[in-house]
């Protein structure tokens, strides 16, 4: 999953709990978490070191280690974006994160730094951007087109041939019928029921959902 190298986890929050245990179902070597705020967090996530701050990367050249983007979102947010950039910049690669119960069908495509968790579902033909987040229980019909720096949270479930523009939050437990067309760095709010199409910025909710 992470080639030969070690990985560094950026970040020790939830987002980073959860990745780290991905991580360790697969099999992957973990040097340690580091955090913007480490004396916030406790000494260790589940088991693995918090080093310090992003400095700590520096110590190890580009080629020595993976990343592993650790901080998540809630909504349409440029944080963890710009951080995959600020390190993508210097010369790092961020490493994919697939937990071993996910089930991923022929034909997929997914860009650099993909983040697929425990018992998600992506059925033939998607595409996958580049630092999006597939989170808990998310399932990914047939021929979806995600962008990149995109978060489908927990247990949202996206019919077949949708395309999802870049930076985009599709909130937990909402759903979002075939061949929807959403746009850039819109805001979904949890259960909603997407049964029409929405342009960039949109925030939306309810069942059928509708801007707020
Ligand atoms: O909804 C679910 C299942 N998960 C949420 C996830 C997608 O987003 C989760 O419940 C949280 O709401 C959120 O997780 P995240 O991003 O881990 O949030 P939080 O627990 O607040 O932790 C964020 C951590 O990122 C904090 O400890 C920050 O200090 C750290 N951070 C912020 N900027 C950074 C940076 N860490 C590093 N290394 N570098 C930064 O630039």
């Amino acid at each position: 999953m992470t080639g030969a190298r070690p990985v560094i986890v950026l970040g020790a929050g939830g987002h980073a709990k959860v990745v780290i245990d991905a991580l360790q179902a697969a099999g992957a070597d973990i040097l340690g978490a580091v955090d913007a705020d480490p004396a916030t967090h406790a000494t260790s996530i589940l088991g693995v070191s918090v080093l310090g701050t992003d400095e700590v990367v520096l110590d190890h050249t580009p080629n020595a280690v993976a990343l592993i983007n650790g901080v998540g979102s809630t909504v349409p947010s440029s944080q963890r974006k710009d951080l995959y950039r600020q390190f993508r910049d210097a010369g790092y690669t961020f490493a994919p994160v697939i937990h071993p119960s996910a089930v991923i069908g022929g034909n997929v495509g997914m860009a650099n730094a993909v983040q697929i968790m425990a018992g998600v579902v992506v059925q033939p033909g998607c595409r996958i951007g580049a630092n999006t987040i597939l989170n808990t229980r998310a399932s990914v019909d047939h021929d979806c087109v995600i962008g990149d720096h995109v978060h489908i949270a927990p247990g949202a479930v996206l019919g077949g041939g949708i395309a999802i523009g870049g930076g985009s939050h599709i909130g937990a437990g909402s759903c979002i019928i075939q061949n929807v067309r959403i746009g850039e760095n819109v805001m979904v709010a949890a259960g909603a029921a997407v049964v029409t199409d929405f342009l960039d910025g949109a925030r939306i909710a309810g069942v059928p959902a509708q801007e707020m």
